[in-house]
């Protein structure tokens, strides 16, 4: 089994990309591509996916005072010949947003996060982010010099975990089936990380020596309308509350893009040939 963990700014995306991977609604598209959801609670995301994402219907924020949720898989890949049997943990936004601050300013809750992400068991981390600029210094640049600096001091790394140098990172943009980034897709670190967000690019480079350990990517649960189309396959309206929530065209096929390249990374420690899946 492989253990990972999920983690990013409020609203990046994290659920919805659970969910259209537990749905994997253009399986038909890969033959061999397979995703079997255990237990209860991802067959419940399995649920959200048909009812709510596919309905065109904004999904519940994750609040961090709630038990994270830990959803497991079976994910079978074509041209892999083994099962990969998966574990996420999801975690919600508010917590990341905590490492902001100083951690004299965190809620308990955020050393449970960090004392999660250390566990031995835990292979890698999905670090997801959106697009927006703004975020780059106001919240992904310090809050992973935080993190990652919370990770490295000597007695917490000593106390949690000594396996924190071998797991993988990979960094994820999501939504990335807007227009400025739909091309960036191709090479994300240098077209979408470096252009789009680079003080946390700089960041993440200056922390993590080893470039197998982290690597970079871009995905949209939401995709395009087509391979020759490339206009979302998504709307974009306001809340009862004037924030901004996107969802998923009527009546098009949904075809989510780049959900399985970061797992099969994180797993097998190279890239999968096809980045669309
Ligand atoms: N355009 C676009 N919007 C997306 C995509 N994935 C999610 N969203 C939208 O982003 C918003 C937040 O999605 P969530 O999945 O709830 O975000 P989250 O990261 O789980 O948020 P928290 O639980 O608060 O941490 C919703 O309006 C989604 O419709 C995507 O691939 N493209
Ligand atoms: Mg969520």
């Amino acid at each position: 089994m492989t253990q990972i963990s999920i983690i990013g700014t409020r609203g990046c995306g994290k659920t919805t990309y659970l969910a259209a991977l537990a749905l994997c609604p253009h399986r038909n598209e890969y033959p061999g591509l397979e995703v079997t959801p255990i237990g209860d609670d991802a067959e419940e995301l399995v649920g959200m996916a048909e009812n709510i994402v596919r309905e065109g219907k904004a999904l519940a924020g994750n609040r961090k005072e709630e038990e994270r949720k830990e959803y497991e898989f079976d994910i079978r890949i074509p041209k892999l010949t083994e099962t990969i049997r998966l574990s996420v943990k999801d975690s919600a936004g508010e917590l990341f947003d905590d490492f902001v601050f100083d951690r004299r300013y965190w809620e308990p809750e955020v050393d449970g996060l960090v004392n999660e992400l250390c566990q031995p068991e835990v292979t890698g981390w999905i670090i997801m982010t959106d697009w927006i600029k703004e975020l780059d210094t106001k919240i992904y640049q310090p809050a992973l010099k935080n993190l990652l600096a919370e990770l490295n001091v000597s007695e917490n790394y000593n106390k949690k975990d000594k396996d924190i140098p071998t797991k993988r990172i990979a960094v994820m943009m999501s939504k990335s089936e807007r227009g400025e980034a739909w091309t960036g897709r191709l090479d994300p670190g240098n077209d979408l990380f470096k252009l789009r967000l680079p003080e946390t690019y700089k960041e993440l480079q200056k922390k993590i020596h080893n470039p197998k350990r982290i690597d970079f990517f871009a995905c949209s649960s939401f995709g395009v309308l087509g391979d020759k189309n490339p206009r979302p396959n998504r709307l974009i309206s306001s809340d009862n509350d004037m924030r901004e929530y996107a969802y998923l065209r009527e009546g098009n096929e949904w075809r989510p893009y780049g959900l399985f390249s970061p797992i099969y990374w994180l797993v097998k420690g190279s890239r999968y040939w096809d980045e669309s899946m």
